[in-house]
């Protein structure tokens, strides 16, 4: 049946709000009425679409208060959104702040009955979780939802350890837009960044937070990159842009290595690269292995999280225990080495993306989660 359906999620580039936004499209096209109640446009809702509106949380910088009340002005929102179209549900992405104020809002609003569906996205888990002093709010967040969901198995397990819990976490992996991420190689753009023909291109995606560990992505590109033609591709800005430089110069590596800065249209630079590498000391899912799967280019990553969940090793790409550089530089190499291998990795990871990541699977399974605790309301 359809719903409305409010979404709280960060609008900005990043995984969680991708995944927010992509699935709110897909439940728009689906004919259910869509309400993002977020600080700013999602970003990549670039053009009108049916069903979907955004609601902006505009907070007041009132002189007396020392911090802007944002928390309390969105679930004022939360509240205004559920009476004014009349909601059935409200999907908080992100425990913190994002459920807590769901929560709220419901609770503000005169309509009753609005259930509060939590997906978790990691960072809530593995590092705010971490913090005592934000585990009550993480776990109200929790328990006051009418279904959890995380991205990976890894998460909903990791979700009950740090927070010594029993919570029955429905676990729904992230998926991509298939018609922005599928088969491609265009070696166009590699004119552009001075890459010769036989160079093999190895690329970075993220968000350059120490998380991220990216001494180590370029630690093991220097050793594989020792005797072959290699180019590595950094993809993204972040806090630790800086050290990353510095880190390149003191490896002599620094003129092997394009910085393309933060691009929102990450599919043309997957197009032009061989292997993709993320060695993580954290990551719930790891969305952009995804994406560089369903174009196919094999990833090495890291045994964090949620990454051996996406990678079956050896088969879609290769999976190296986290801060083992010797061993990351060792799989680059293999594969810097062997363009059959690579082929046969893509081949593999296209049709396991269809199999085991298909949006629209993905989709019916959170509809399935909106039909279970509407029911129960
Ligand atoms: O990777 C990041 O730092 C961004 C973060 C976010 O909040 O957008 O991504 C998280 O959510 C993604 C979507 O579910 C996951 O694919 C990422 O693995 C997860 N990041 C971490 O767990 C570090």
């Amino acid at each position: 049946m359809k719903k409305a359906i409010g979404i709280l999620c960060y609008p900005s580039v990043g995984g969680s709000g991708v995944v927010a936004t992509e699935l709110g499209m897909k439940l728009a096209d689906r004919g259910h009425d869509v309400h993002f109640i977020t600080s700013s446009m999602p970003f990549r809702l670039t053009e009108y679409r049916p069903n979907i509106t955004v609601h902006l949380v505009e907070v007041n910088q009132y002189s007396v208060f020392k911090y802007p009340p944002y928390d309390i002005t969105l679930a004022s929102k939360v509240a205004e959104i559920i009476d004014l179209f009349d909601l059935d549900v409200i999907h908080a992405h992100y425990a913190v702040p994002h459920a807590v104020c769901a929560d709220l809002g419901r609770n503000m609003a005169k309509k009753k009955g609005v259930a509060v569906v939590t997906t978790l996205h990691g960072t809530d888990i593995t590092v705010i979780g971490q913090d005592l002093e934000m585990q009550p709010a993480i776990r109200y967040g929790i328990e006051r939802s009418d279904a959890v969901t995380a991205v990976s198995e890894s998460l909903a397990i990791e979700t009950n350890a740090t927070l010594n819990a029993h919570y029955d976490i429905d676990v729904i992996a992230n998926s991509i837009d298939e018609s922005v991420y599928y088969p491609m190689r265009d070696e166009r753009l590699k004119r552009h960044y001075g890459i010769e023909a036989d160079e093999v291109v190895v690329i970075h995606i993220s968000n350059f937070r120490p998380v991220k560990r990216i001494d180590d992505t370029l630690a093991a590109f220097a050793i594989a990159a020792k005797d072959r033609k290699m180019r590595l591709l950094l993809v993204g800005d972040g806090p630790e842009m800086g050290q990353t430089r510095r880190r390149a110069k003191e490896l002599g590596i620094y003129d092997k290595v394009i910085f393309a800065g933060k691009q929102e249209h990450v599919a043309q630079l997957l197009a032009i690269s061989d292997i993709h590498v993320l060695l993580s000391e954290k990551e719930a899912f790891g969305l952009v292995v995804l994406e560089a799967m369903a174009i196919g280019v094999p990833s090495v990553v890291s045994t964090a999280g949620g990454l051996p969940e996406v990678i079956q090793d050896g088969v879609t790409g290769y999976i190296v225990p986290t801060y083992d550089v010797k061993m990351a530089a060792a799989r680059i190499g293999e594969l810097a080495d062997d363009p059959m291998l690579r082929e046969r990795m893509a081949e593999e990871g296209i049709r396991d993306t269809r199999r085991r990541f298909d949006s629209n699977e993905i989709v019916r399974r959170y509809e399935q989660v909106y039909e279970r605790v509407c029911a129960r309301h």
